[in-house]
């Protein structure tokens, strides 16, 4: 699995200040991440079961990310490249893919409605990612979807949606990887991860102006840079990364960026496919694929893919540890979205509709979780409310740590009226909360 998490880079003499996350980022909690782009026209990896490994020197020839597809399908003898072949015939390469995108069943207000649906507050499209298709009308390259494929400003479309529907929009950018303008043979490990990679001046300008178009247009509320930055940039000058940042700010007070710029420069951490152990005191954001891939792969099937109770648990286990989910979509390369990531998002919104309170605008408790026993959650509100929140409530019943025994006592509540409990502080789960992925206790802080 691959894991790029907390870059940070060398000593530039450069201070990058670190700014405080916005509130409304720290209240969201919840954002959907979709990866959808020229890669979506192929669809396909090799596909990885959850938990299965790959010998260290497979992780690239057989990458489980789709997203990867125009690296992957280079490596000679990979399973992309025999697929490539077999579907598109020798000799069409992946940039020829762009003419066959035609995006026809795009339905931008629909996506964003269904995303605020399953509660999300803010979305995340990749703009860019490293095949170097870019997803707007751009003045930077012609290898874009206004000129190409689709022949529409997909970002443009997306953005105005998603405010429509009352999402904060922000949008992911590769900052260092372009595999269509940088000419470097196929990356095979994680050493070539980073150096195979432009550093230049003449490519960290073509990054800034990039990015600078997005943030002109849509003042973006976030930016998820991904695999660092040009070098060359990060000791500043003109179309240095901290004048980008600076630009950035001037345009968006309340604004927030990822980790992954490859300087000090922490806007919050990111994890990928993994989570924080106990709670961060950094604030900080959980991602990853309702599979195993973050672009659509339709090698994966059922088994592949997050169930939904374990959904409900991922996103309040981050929420309990100081984090925000930020849950990724693969749409098909038409623009509609597979029926089974759609399935698991109206869950989760179901179930935050009852319980969102447990979720947003919380705070982290004095702990996360019980190191032993019943599997609970907490955590704490604005008015000081303490969420109890029940992973098991099938079982019926809540062992109570002993702290917490005597405050549910006089202040517990299911919602609907006292709760059941006996002297050795087992609560009885109303048998109405049993079917649920998680049940929530409320009552005032010990
Ligand atoms: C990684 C990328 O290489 C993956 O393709 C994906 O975009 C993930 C969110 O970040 O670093």
């Amino acid at each position: 699995m691959l894991q790029f998490d907390r870059r940070v880079g060398p000593d530039l003499g450069v201070t990058y200040p670190s700014r405080e996350v916005p509130a409304w980022f720290r209240d969201a909690k919840f954002g959907v991440f979709v990866h959808w782009g020229l890669y979506s026209v192929p669809g396909w990896a090799s596909p990885r079961l959850p938990g299965q490994n790959v010998p260290a020197e497979l992780e690239y020839s057989h990458h489980q990310y789709a997203e990867w597809y125009a690296n992957t399908v280079r490596i000679p003898g990979s399973p992309a490249q025999d697929f490539h072949e077999r579907r598109y015939g020798v000799g069409v390469s992946y940039e020829d893919l762009a003419d066959v995108w035609t995006a026809e069943a795009f339905d931008p207000a629909g996506w964003m409605r269904l995303f605020a649906e399953s509660g999300a507050r803010y979305v995340v499209p990749t703009a860019k990612h490293h095949d170097g298709f870019c997803l707007w009308d751009t003045a930077t390259t012609p290898f874009n979807s206004a000129r190409r494929g689709p022949r529409r400003d997909l970002m443009a479309a997306m953005a105005e949606e998603a405010r429509e529907a009352g999402l904060r929009f922000g949008f992911y950018y590769s900052g260092a990887l372009d595999w269509h303008v940088s000419h470097f043979p196929p990356i095979r490990s994680l050493t070539d991860l980073f150096t195979l990679r432009r550093n230049d001046e003449a490519f960290a300008r073509h990054s800034f102006e990039q990015v600078a178009e997005l943030v002109d247009r849509h003042a973006p509320d976030l930016l998820w840079n991904d695999i660092d930055w040009p070098d060359s940039a990060k000791a500043g000058g003109p179309y240095g990364l901290s004048e980008l940042f600076d630009r950035y700010y001037a345009r968006v007070p309340d604004g927030v960026v990822n980790d992954r710029w490859g300087v000090a420069h922490l806007g919050y951490r990111t994890r990928e496919y993994q989570s924080e152990s106990r709670t961060s005191p950094w604030v900080w954001e959980a991602t990853r694929g309702l599979g195993q891939s973050f672009g659509y792969n339709r090698a994966e099937d059922e088994r592949h893919l997050l169930g939904r109770e374990e959904l409900v648990h991922l996103l309040v286990d981050t929420v309990a540890k100081n984090g925000n989910l930020l849950l990724n979509i693969g749409p098909h390369a038409d623009g509609s979205l597979p029926g089974d990531q759609v399935e698991r998002l109206r869950y989760l919104g179901e179930w935050l509709r009852a319980f969102g309170d447990a979720v947003y605008g919380t705070r982290p408790w004095v702990r996360h979780a019980e190191p032993a026993g019943q599997p609970v959650r907490y955590t704490l509100r604005p008015d000081g409310t303490l969420n109890v929140i029940v992973l098991d409530p099938g079982a019926g019943v809540l062992t109570l740590a002993g702290d917490l025994v005597e405050t549910a006592r006089a202040t517990g509540s299911w919602g609907d009226g006292p709760v059941k409990i006996d002297s050795s502080g087992n609560i009885e789960i109303p048998g109405g909360l049993r079917e649920l992925p998680a049940a929530v206790l409320t009552m005032r802080t010990p």
